[in-house]
C-alpha cells in the first residue's frame, strides 16, 4: 500500500505561532508521526508540502496510478480551491481530508471545504494526531474496497 500525504500553505510554519489553535508541534514532528505510523503498518508513504495551489494540483495529478490513497490538508485552499477539488475527482484516488484545528468551530469561511467534497472522510480538531487517524482509516477503507485484479 502506498499513501501520499499532501499539506498546503503555511503548514510548514507549524509550531511557530498560534499554538492555541494548531498545537506546539512543528512540521518536522508532523512528518515524523506520519512516517513512524506508516512504517509500523508496513505502508510506503511520500510527504509533500507546498504553498502554491498549482503545485498541489500537479502533485495530485502525478499521484494517478502511483498511490493507493491520499491524505490531504489543503490548509487555506480548503475553503477556496475548486481546482484542488477537481484534481481529486479527476484522479479518483480515495482521499481523507485532515485539519489540525476544529474548522467547524472557527470562522464561518472555514466551514466550507471544497476538497472535502471529494474525500471519503474528514478528520478535524485532533491536532497532528489527525494524520495518524487518517492513515488508520485509509488503510481500513482500502482493505475493505480492494480492487479485483483478475
Ligand atoms: O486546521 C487546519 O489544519 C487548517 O487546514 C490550517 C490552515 C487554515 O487556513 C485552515 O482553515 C485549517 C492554516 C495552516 C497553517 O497556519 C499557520 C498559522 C500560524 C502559524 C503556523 C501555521
Amino acid at each position: 500500500m502506498k499513501l501520499f500525504v499532501i499539506n498546503g500553505p503555511n503548514l510548514n510554519m507549524l509550531g511557530i505561532r498560534q499554538p492555541e489553535i494548531y498545537g506546539c508541534e512543528d512540521y518536522a514532528a508532523l512528518e515524523k508521526l506520519v512516517r513512524d505510523t506508516c512504517a509500523s503498518m508496513g505502508i510506503a508513504v511520500t510527504l509533500f508540502q507546498s504553498n502554491h495551489e498549482g503545485a498541489i494540483v500537479d502533485a495530485i495529478q502525478d499521484a494517478y496510478d502511483v498511490y493507493d490513497g491520499i491524505i490531504i490538508n489543503p490548509a487555506a485552499y480548503t475553503h477556496t480551491s475548486i481546482a484542488i477539488l477537481d484534481a481529486l475527482k479527476a484522479v479518483n484516488i480515495p482521499a481523507v481530508e485532515v485539519h489540525i484545528s476544529d474548522v467547524m468551530k472557527r470562522e464561518d469561511f472555514r466551514k466550507v471545504s471544497y476538497a472535502g467534497m471529494a474525500c471519503v472522510k474528514t478528520i478535524a480538531g485532533q491536532g497532528i494526531d489527525g494524520y495518524r487517524q487518517a492513515i488508520l482509516h485509509l488503510e481500513e477503507y482500502l482493505n475493505k474496497n480492494k480492487k479485483c485484479t483478475q
